[in-house]
């Protein structure tokens, strides 16, 4: 008789929690408050973590709802001045680039809430109260209302519904759709901007300096974005390599030949 017994966990088919996941969303949350953004100071990473943990552990991974996420969205909530949010749809890397030089500008994970757990990976276990680190369902394999699934969907809808003033949308020209409708920005976001709120959605379409142009302002999948914005009354605006990014991808590779005469 075994009274001991480490609890079985489920196994999924996608990677488990990321070691350490606890400690570094702590860390994160405090570089975040204390020393990045000190206007936010006040918030308890304690128990910002606290309702993180209370949200995943002691669930079934796979049957997650928006309404799991509400109280760590509440303790995390925090204001983007109107202007000044950028979407990104393909193009992460270079979203954050820009962020990370024009300090104003926030994309979600420039967010305290999309900060802490950027590039990380979690899930729990119906029978256990520990975080899974052996596996998490994966979106096509197993269930798509899983715990990390949800979570972006949730928080990219709060982002979007925050919005306001006119907004920037990142687009990556080298994907033969650079505006995808199943994409969290083309399925989530757009459709949660508000039109009394946001004046205009400016589109940079931005090629791979490495690879063929596809698609730019005049490619179909940005007509399909144009018309889905002038249905809901928001302006609609599309620059094809705008010149700042254009500028940061030539820091990057300063001998490519389109990089030679952009003065
Ligand atoms: N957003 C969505 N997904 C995010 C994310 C984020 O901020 N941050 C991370 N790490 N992820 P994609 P998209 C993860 O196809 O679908 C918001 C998730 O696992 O290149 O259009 C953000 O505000 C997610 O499945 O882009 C941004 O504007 C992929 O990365 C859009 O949504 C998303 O990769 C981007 O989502």
């Amino acid at each position: 008789l075994k009274l001991h017994q480490a609890p079985q966990l489920k196994k999924w088919q996608g990677a488990g929690t990321t070691l350490h996941f606890r400690e570094i969303v702590l860390g994160r949350c405090y570089a975040y408050t204390q020393l990045m953004k000190p206007e936010l100071r006040v918030k308890d990473c304690q128990k910002i973590v606290g309702a993180f943990m209370g949200a995943v552990l002691s669930k079934d991974p796979c049957g997650f709802t928006e309404e799991d996420y509400q109280p760590l969205i509440k303790l995390t909530n925090q204001t983007v001045p109107c202007d000044k949010t950028l979407f990104w749809s393909k193009s992460r890397e270079l979203a954050h680039q820009y962020t990370e030089v024009q300090q104003e500008m926030f994309t979600l994970e420039n967010t305290l809430l999309g900060y802490m757990v950027d590039g990380l990976k979690w899930c729990g276990d119906a029978g256990s109260s520990e975080l899974n680190y052996q596996s998490c369902p994966d979106w096509r394999g197993d269930c798509a209302n899983n715990t990390m699934s949800v979570f972006w969907d949730t928080v990219s809808k709060r982002f979007a519904e925050n919005a306001c003033g006119v907004v920037q949308v990142l687009l990556n020209g080298s994907f033969s759709n650079a505006f995808n409708k199943n994409s969290t920005f083309g399925r989530v976001e757009i459709y949660n901007l508000h039109p009394d709120k946001v004046s205009t959605l400016q589109a940079w379409v931005m090629d791979n300096i490495e690879d063929v142009h596809s698609d730019s302002c005049s490619a179909s999948s940005i007509n399909d974005l144009k018309s889905i914005l002038s249905n809901r009354n928001i302006k609609f605006t599309c620059q094809s390599n705008y010149r700042p990014i254009k500028f940061l991808q030539c820091v990057k590779n300063p001998e490519h030949s389109s990089c030679n005469s952009l003065i």
